[in-house]
């Protein structure tokens, strides 16, 4: 059984939100629209606390996009988005909640940050999603959403890395780009990594 993967279509990563995507409202009409094809439809929610330390506003003297250590990992700076709680962690207003099965939230350890919807980013802690796919006797993915080259990336790898047949819906999906050809290096990378592309 193959489920849709809708990752992060969060009011933030919108045009106007905190971290907007360039065009990433443009996804919404598509999740919509293919949301009805499929026997299950699961969200991804970036959830993180106030003071999360992906937040270039923990880490005074350091500015957005710089690259830190927390905890020990490497980690980019982002402005504040996605706090709990928050009209801007909502999913996408433009959303058909309706028919989304399964939300999984990611992000919340302070200290950690979580761009897979999988695994938080040291690899250490699951946040769920693969056992509920397997329980639900899901075998194939396709994944869609936001940010090609930070969320939609890790989710993607790591899908293919727990044996799911990974496919990424590239009109679905839309990127950051800190750097001018992000995007198309994440493609890449996934592809690389037995991602189909579609
Ligand atoms: C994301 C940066 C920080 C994403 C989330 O959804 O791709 N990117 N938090
Ligand atoms: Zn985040």
């Amino acid at each position: 059984m193959k489920a849709l993967i809708l990752i992060d279509l969060q009011n933030d990563f919108l045009p106007g939100g905190a971290l907007a995507v360039s065009g990433g409202d443009a996804v919404i009409p598509v999740a919509n629209r293919l949301m009805p094809g499929y026997a299950l439809v699961v969200a991804t929610q970036d959830w993180h606390p106030a003071d999360h330390l992906s937040f270039a506003s923990q880490h005074p003297g350091k500015q957005v996009g710089q690259v830190t250590t927390v905890a020990g990992l490497e980690q980019v700076l982002w402005p504040d988005h996605c706090v709990q709680g928050t009209p801007g962690a909502q999913l996408a207003a433009g959303l058909n909640l309706g028919g989304v099965d399964h939300v999984v939230r990611k992000g919340a350890d302070r200290a950690i940050d979580s761009y897979s919807g999988f695994f938080d980013n040291d690899r250490r802690t699951a946040t769920g999603l693969g056992e509920y796919l397997r329980q639900q006797g899901v075998t194939a993915l396709d994944v869609m959403g936001l940010a090609t080259d930070y969320c939609v990336k890790y989710t993607a790898l790591d899908a293919v890395g727990l044996g799911f047949e990974t496919t990424l819906l590239v009109e679905g999906t839309r990127g950051v780009e800190l750097e001018s050809g992000d995007c198309d290096a994440a493609v890449e990378e996934m592809k690389r990594a037995g991602v189909k592309i579609a």
